[in-house]
């Protein structure tokens, strides 16, 4: 047994390829700490991986192995695919083949630790950035330390699944300050190795294959900085990610895109949550950026195309140039909704404040097509207080911004630690439904407990996910004004596809061409959709790079191209 691997697998098979980038920062992060890193990536073994995996642990025997959890499922109302089930298989058949604990982390994995740990029948977990976690853990493996001396491990114990408590946070000027159980809506800033650049590789066996994914994928990634300080009631990033951001070393990002850009991969896009958001930072980066293409031509980074998130708000004349001269092609913007009363009380900073207006939106979309660069605005449609007129306001309002593409998407899939999920739950008080709850897998009314009421986070969790016989039940919310009589809300078998049939409708056929639009099987080529969406795998496999939105516009011609040559909807894998 080599005592100081640690073996990391990616599970996620969803197609487009989008290379697992936590693992690079857990090798770069492991390797420092001089422990030998293996990657066993699974996505390009979607219809192999039981004999890649045996084949490997008949060679290798690590002491620890990793698990990403990306995505929980697809967190789109009209496709409510799970994926754990998919990834509790491969962590059952890795059980069998080793005896190595295994550590379960991840995004997705972060917006329900508990509950994943007890699902997933694994040792340990980590809620949010887990280099640092990890590490600790792993050099107590090696030295015999006890794992609870572990902070902010989660561990699998006789009483349950448990939170070693953070220092970081329980002891502040001296004084000593309850956590949540959960460790629920923490900063998460001391988790981040913010100082490092993160090690991309491409061709190298057993690590990330970098250009591998930008050949078949069509998009590297970067990320500038963790955590989001905005508490979007429908948004789980502040909770699984962290509520303060954790803003990386400009020099470190800068030679980390110039390493990609090297290697060949040349869009690349941001995985903060928002790039705008501590604008400042975002914009020293991007003059770091101009800087060195400006003091080189031979600097791969004057090839780079970057792809970015933000929010409509902040957003002046100075970035826009910056995005520009940095090599923006793109910028996807979550605006939602164009109605205050529908902002209001939902997209709001961490004081519950609203932070920007259609007029941030209509700026934004002028500002970046007089510098050049596509724009995608996102509407979100079927929260509380929607109706056919807000929605009908919405439309009208966005299609008119004339931007490169607009997504609608209708319905919210809901987490037991985003503010509306909590509230929800609240609302329900183990007793009664909310109307406007509903999920695929529900055979009767869904009654959430509250966390109070439950018997620990693992209870709380498994009910946004599972029904109390253990079957999938992935609970999303829809307006129930939206439906002609709001009473069928409590219907089970009520789809809300008036409410999709409505948005068709408010589109002219001419425009299609620009737009995301919701189908009822939430799997179609229209859908604002990714996962293994038809469209998008026909364009990767004929070789398209940038941000999937970007070629929405040409959709058929892509379409019809991709049908001629014989790589239509084909993955590949
Ligand atoms: C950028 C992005 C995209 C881009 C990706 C572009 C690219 N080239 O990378 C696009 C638009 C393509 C995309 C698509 C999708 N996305 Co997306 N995406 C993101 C985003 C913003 C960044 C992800 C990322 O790379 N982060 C950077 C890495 C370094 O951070 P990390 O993965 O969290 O890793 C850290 C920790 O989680 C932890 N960790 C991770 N793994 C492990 C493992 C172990 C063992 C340990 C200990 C720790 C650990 O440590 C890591 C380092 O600090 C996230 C939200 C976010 N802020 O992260 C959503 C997010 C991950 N996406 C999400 C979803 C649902 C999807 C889609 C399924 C949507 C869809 N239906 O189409 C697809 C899936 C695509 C796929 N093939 O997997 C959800 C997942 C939620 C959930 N509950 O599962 C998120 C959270 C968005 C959201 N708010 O809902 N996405
Ligand atoms: S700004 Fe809002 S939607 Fe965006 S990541 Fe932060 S909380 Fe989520």
């Amino acid at each position: 047994m080599s005592s100081r691997l640690v073996l990391l697998v990616n599970p996620n098979k969803v197609h487009p390829p989008i290379a697992p980038y936590a693992l690079d920062v857990l090798t770069t992060a492991l390797e420092a700490a001089d422990f030998e890193v293996e990657v066993l990536d699974l996505t390009f073994h979607r219809e192999d991986w039981k004999s890649y995996l045996t084949e490997y642990f008949a060679l290798r025997s690590p002491m620890l192995v990793g698990v990403t959890v990306r995505n929980t499922d697809t967190v789109y109302a009209f496709e409510q695919r799970p994926f754990i089930g998919e990834h509790k298989e491969i962590i059952t058949e890795i059980r069998r083949l080793t005896d190595a604990p295994i550590i379960g982390g991840g995004i997705g994995f972060s917006t329900m630790p508990f509950a994943l740990v007890d699902y997933f029948g694994i040792e340990y977990g980590v809620k949010g950035p887990g280099e640092r976690i990890i590490c600790d853990l792993a050099d107590a493996l090696c030295t015999g330390r006890d794992p609870a001396t572990v902070p902010g491990l989660i561990r699998s114990t006789a009483e349950g699944v448990l939170r070693v408590p953070p220092a970081v946070l329980t002891t502040r000027h001296g004084r000593t300050l309850p956590t949540l159980p959960g460790g629920q809506f923490e900063h998460r800033v001391w988790q981040v190795d913010s100082t490092a650049s993160y090690v991309r590789r491409s061709g190298t066996p057993y690590k990330v294959d970098n250009l591998q994914y930008y050949q078949r994928g069509g998009l590297g990634s970067i990320l500038t900085k963790n955590g989001c300080s905005y508490r979007c009631t429908h948004c789980v990033e502040p909770d699984a990610k962290g509520t303060s951001f954790g803003r990386r070393d400009v020099s470190a990002v800068v030679d980390e895109m110039q390493s990609l850009a090297a290697q060949g991969i040349l869009d690349q896009h941001t995985t903060d949550s928002e790039f705008n958001l501590s604008i400042n930072h975002a914009k020293q980066v991007l003059r770091e950026v101009v800087r060195r293409k400006h003091a080189d031509a031979d600097n791969p980074l004057n090839q780079l195309r970057l792809w970015v998130y933000c929010q409509p708000s902040p957003f002046d004349e100075e970035f826009a140039e910056l995005l520009a001269a940095a090599g923006c092609r793109g910028v996807n913007v979550g605006s939602d909704h164009v109605r205050p009363d529908m902002l209001r009380g939902w997209k709001v900073s961490e004081k519950g404040t609203t932070y920007y207006d259609f007029a941030d939106t209509e700026r934004l979309v002028r500002l970046c097509h007089q510098h050049g660069i596509l724009t995608m605005v996102e509407a979100l449609f079927g929260m509380p207080g929607e109706t056919p007129e807000s929605m009908r306001a919405c439309v009208d309002a966005f299609m008119a911004l004339d931007a490169t593409v607009t997504g609608f998407s209708l319905g919210l899939r809901l987490f037991p630690y985003t503010p509306m999920g909590i509230a929800m739950a609240e609302q329900c008080d183990s007793v009664r439904t909310v109307p406007g709850l509903r999920s695929d897998g529900a055979t009767g009314p869904i009654v959430l407990k509250p966390l109070a009421a439950c018997s620990g986070p693992v209870e709380y969790e498994r009910q946004f996910m599972f029904d109390e016989q253990g079957n999938f039940r992935l609970v999303c919310y829809f307006s129930p004004d939206l439906l002609a009589d709001p009473a069928m809300a409590a219907d089970p078998s009520e789809r809300w596809s008036g409410s999709v049939d409505l948005l068709w409708d408010l589109i002219d056929p001419s425009d299609y061409h620009r737009v995301m639009l919701p189908t009822l099987t939430g799997s179609g080529e229209s859908d604002n959709n990714y996962a293994d969406n038809p469209f998008l795998t026909s364009l990767s496999g004929l070789g398209y790079t940038g941000a999937f939105w970007s070629h929405w516009r040409s959709r058929e011609a892509i379409q019809r191209e991709a049908s001629r040559i014989g790589v239509a909807g084909s993955t590949g894998a």
